[in-house]
């Protein structure tokens, strides 16, 4: 069984053997959570996604998919990027995000993870309505067969953390 634990705050500061990355294709950074994990983590994490997109991701890392490297300087073994789904109000790319929860929990399972932090994927600046970002995260880690002990969703706001506990309780 997983135990699933909320907090509210910086991801950056979390203390896990995997923290998950919310990025872009590119996996050369970007902002939100991205940009805090790479500066806080340094400069060891983009020489491995460097490494990653001139190996076995030349075209980027698609959406839904996970890929892992060195955590660098964070309190943690590893850094596992996923690619979110970009909201979109016509097209329904909930598998999608499902994917990226259950696609970072297999790496994570392949690297002997046992204690895993996600971020709400795609609820920033990718436009995902918290609410419903928050039910898939839940739901999908809920069914995930995986043997992570505990998955803690760190929230950065207020609001983040009380639409998790909505589908936690
Ligand atoms: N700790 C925890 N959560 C955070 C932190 C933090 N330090 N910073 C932001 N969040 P976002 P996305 C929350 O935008 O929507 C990047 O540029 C934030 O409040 O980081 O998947 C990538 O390179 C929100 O709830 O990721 C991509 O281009 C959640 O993390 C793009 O953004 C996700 O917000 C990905 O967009």
């Amino acid at each position: 069984m997983t135990t699933i634990r909320l907090v509210q705050g910086d991801i950056t500061r979390e203390s896990v053997d995997a923290i998950v990355n919310a990025a872009n294709s590119s996996l050369l950074g970007g902002g939100g959570v991205d940009g805090a994990i790479h500066r806080r983590g340094g400069p060891a994490i983009l020489d491995e996604c460097r490494k990653l997109r001139a190996s076995q991701y030349g075209k980027g890392l698609p959406t839904g998919q996970a890929v892992a490297t060195t955590a660098g300087d964070l309190d943690a073994r590893y850094v596992i990027h996923t690619v979110g789904p970009v909201w979109s109000s016509t097209e329904d790319r909930s598998q999608l995000l499902a994917s990226c929860y259950r696609e970072s929990l297999r790496v994570a399972d392949e690297l002997g993870a046992r204690t895993v932090a996600f971020p709400a994927i795609s609820t920033g600046v990718y436009g995902w309505p918290i609410d419903d970002g928050a039910r898939i995260a839940v739901e999908t880690v809920r069914a995930a067969h995986t043997a992570v002990e505990e998955v803690r969703f760190v929230l950065f706001d207020e609001r983040a953390y009380e639409a998790f506990a909505g589908h936690v309780r």
